[in-house]
């Protein structure tokens, strides 16, 4: 019942599983995998995709001979498990080239690599069969705004979502952009912040109806925000392309805990949400395995975020059958049908209507809502005893 099957479209990054544990206070724990290797890893543990950065699979300054090589047991790897390759994305923040930004680099030299790189490393997902790319700017930004004027940041980001866009559109390769906010880490500031900032953005691209986002539970929560209601307003554009999922407590470092591991009722309105509203790109895992797991540990990692979706599947589909529960949700939403005169489109015999309508404003401010009970029952439910 719990066991992942490709039509929940779960993928892992070959850096998320391939993970060495490295931090900013410590060295690798774990033995680095090649990309073969981790393909096997996640084709054992039932997923149904891999993802990569250009880098995760080919090293940057690799020769064609070992780039021809590590492809063809990557291929052999993909063929022997069934996995497949729904998205690719451009390492755009390891290299020093990148510290000051990528296409918001204050030098025109590093925005034209940026670019350059971008347009192969779309080449390298095409290859593989990617239908989403996504961006996460994590050096597009800054800790001083003395040196960059964030209007000439925006301005060259656009610039390159275009051109790439246009590129996309020239091959003939049918990939849709995800765009992947993130608040700050590794800069003290990254530029769109957070879903509604790259919702925003996205309307100002010559090719919009080929964007959308890549929320990702931890970016939000970093930002002190409720991912549900981020992710709600992505759905709701229309513009969910690929999700993100892990998780994080608030105010701390970004943590990439397994999903599910820390705040499992907000994980469960997420599934929720998802579930409920017929979700169907891909369900991305970026997440680590504690710097405390050994190869072995990290396999249960990466069940375990598979199986806390699917268990928390079940709770969703519990929660919507539980006679009880509905029965307050129907009361809290209750309607009578006595304001259907004022709903819809406007009028100006409506809006005259409504502002001779008397309204008992005591009475309204008098009904309480159960929530308690509500919140209570979903609780109970979460912990098993319903
Ligand atoms: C992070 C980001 C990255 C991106 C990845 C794919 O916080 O480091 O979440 O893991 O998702 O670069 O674009
Ligand atoms: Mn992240
Ligand atoms: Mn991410």
């Amino acid at each position: 019942m719990y066991t992942p099957k490709p039509e929940h479209k779960f993928s892992f990054g070959l850096w998320t599983i391939g993970n060495t544990g490295r931090d900013p206070f410590g060295e690798p724990v774990r033995n680095a995998l090649t990309p073969a290797e981790i393909v096997y890893t996640i084709g054992e543990v039932g997923a149904w995709g891999v993802n990569f950065h250009d880098n995760d699979l080919i090293p940057i300054d690799a020769t064609a001979a070992q780039a021809a090589q590590i492809k063809s047991a990557f291929r052999k790897a993909l063929d022997d498990t069934g996995v497949i390759v729904p998205m690719a994305t451009t390492n755009l923040f390891t290299d020093p080239a990148f510290r000051d930004g990528a296409f918001t680099s204050n030098d025109p030299q590093v925005r034209a690599y940026a670019l350059h790189k971008t347009l192969r490393a779309i080449d390298l997902g095409a290859e593989f069969g990617a239908k989403t790319y996504v961006f996460w700017g994590g050096r597009e930004g800054t800790e001083t705004d003395a040196g960059k004027n964030p209007l000439d940041a925006g301005k060259w980001f656009r610039e390159a979502l275009n051109f790439v866009c246009e590129y996309v559109i020239d091959q003939g390769y049918g990939m849709r952009i995800a765009l992947e906010p993130k608040p700050n880490e590794p800069r003290g500031d990254i530029y769109l912040p957070t879903v509604g900032s790259m919702l925003a953005f996205i309307e100002t691209l010559d090719h919009s109806e080929m964007v959308g986002v890549n929320p990702e539970v931890a970016h939000e929560h970093m930002a002190g925000l409720n991912f549900v209601h981020a992710v709600a307003q992505a759905l709701d554009a229309g513009k969910l392309f690929h999700i993100d999922l892990n998780d994080q407590s608030f105010g701390r470092y970004d943590q990439d805990f397994r999903f599910g591991a820390h705040n499992i009722k907000s994980a469960f309105f997420l599934v929720k949400l998802l579930e409920d509203n017929g979700y169907d790109n891909p369900r991305h895992f970026d997440a680590h395995a504690y710097r405390t797991s050994d190869r072995e540990d990290v396999k249960a990692f990466a069940r375990g975020c598979m199986r806390t979706y699917l268990i928390l599947k079940e709770r969703v589909a519990q929660f919507n059958a539980d006679a009880e529960i509905q029965a307050l949700l129907a009361e809290i939403t209750a309607d009578d049908g006595a304001m259907d005169a004022y709903k819809g489109a406007y009028s100006a015999e409506k809006a005259a209507a409504l502002k001779a309508h008397t309204f008992d404003r005591i009475a309204l401010g008098q009904r309480g809502q159960p929530y308690e009970r509500l919140d209570q029952l979903t609780i109970e439910l979460l912990l098993g005893v319903r």
